[in-house]
């Protein structure tokens, strides 16, 4: 039966974190392809729907921690701390594959970004949820500590921004319609990446619950993912828009 590793935990955490910062050199000058920064709209082949895409891209990291979770064997009962804390980041991504999918009116997306994504989810998935499962050790009074409580709450208040966000821009749209507007309301009226900057704030909470290597090194990725895409947005808007609201920021209120 499985055990725990900690150089399997370093080695993943760490190539986790070179894959951020790939990501990072590739994607700051230039936006990765999907969305509003796709060039060619016009061609359907080597693209899903974006409800199937978004469906299968993010279902691994629901269904890899939960079926270690589920099939631990002896079941981990002690400490608290790790099951409720695997349960969160399930519950995130229960919103991200069986909700978020189903409202979206999002365009089509690539497949060959769907497959890196899938990939992706698979392997975060695996390394959060191992980690957790088998690894972590907390104090039977984790869920006391002020990294817990105060992780929790950031995890809290992004997911809400998150969803909030994400709900806002799927207004904008009719079914079936694919143009782009200025979002409005929520945190948009600060900023162009709402949804961004409420899903970074989320696994930095996340980060500071586990208080984990591996958790903190998908935070960084998330940073340096969907941070240079927020500027990306943000410069989109100025372009597209002549009356785009002047103060208006990329991914920090007030800042940047
Ligand atoms: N999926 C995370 N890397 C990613 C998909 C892409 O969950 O090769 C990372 C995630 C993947 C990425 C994933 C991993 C790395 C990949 C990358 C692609 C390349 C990259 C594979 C897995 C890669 C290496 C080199 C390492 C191999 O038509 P539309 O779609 O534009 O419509 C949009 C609509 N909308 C508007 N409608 C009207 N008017 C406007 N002005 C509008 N603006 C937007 O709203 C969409 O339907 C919807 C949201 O659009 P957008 O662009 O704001 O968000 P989107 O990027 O689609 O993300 C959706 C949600 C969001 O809440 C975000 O926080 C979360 O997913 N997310 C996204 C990406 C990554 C991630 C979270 C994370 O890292 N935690």
């Amino acid at each position: 039966s499985m055990q725990c590793f900690p150089g399997l935990v370093l080695a993943l955490s760490s190539l986790l974190g070179a894959l951020a910062l790939l990501q990072l050199s590739l994607y700051l000058r230039v936006p990765s392809r999907y969305g509003k920064h796709e060039e060619r709209l016009c061609r359907p082949r080597g693209r899903l729907p974006a409800r199937c895409a978004w469906f299968l891209q993010e279902l691994p990291s629901f269904l890899v921690p939960a079926l270690l979770l589920a099939l631990r064997s002896p079941p981990r009962l002690e400490p608290l701390g790790c099951r409720l804390l695997c349960c969160l980041f399930c519950w995130h991504y229960f919103y991200r594959t069986f909700i978020y999918p189903f409202f979206t009116r999002g365009r089509p997306f690539p497949l060959q970004l769907l497959f890196f994504g899938m990939l992706f989810c698979i392997y975060n998935g695996f390394l959060q949820g191992y980690y957790l499962i088998y690894c972590a050790e907390y104090p039977n009074d984790w869920c006391t500590d002020i990294r817990f409580t105060s992780g929790l709450l950031l995890f809290l208040l992004g997911m809400g921004i998150n969803i909030h966000s994400d709900l806002l821009l799927r207004q904008l749209r009719k079914p079936g319609e694919l143009t782009y507007k200025i979002p409005q309301g929520g945190l948009f009226t600060y900023i162009s990446g709402a949804n961004y900057f409420g899903e970074i704030v989320e696994w930095f909470g996340f980060a500071i619950a586990t208080w984990s290597l591996p958790a903190f090194a998908f935070a960084f990725f998330t940073l340096c993912c969907i941070g240079p895409r927020a500027y990306h947005h943000h410069r989109y808007y100025l372009k597209t828009f002549t009356d785009y609201p002047k103060s208006r920021k990329a991914l920090i209120p007030f800042v940047f």
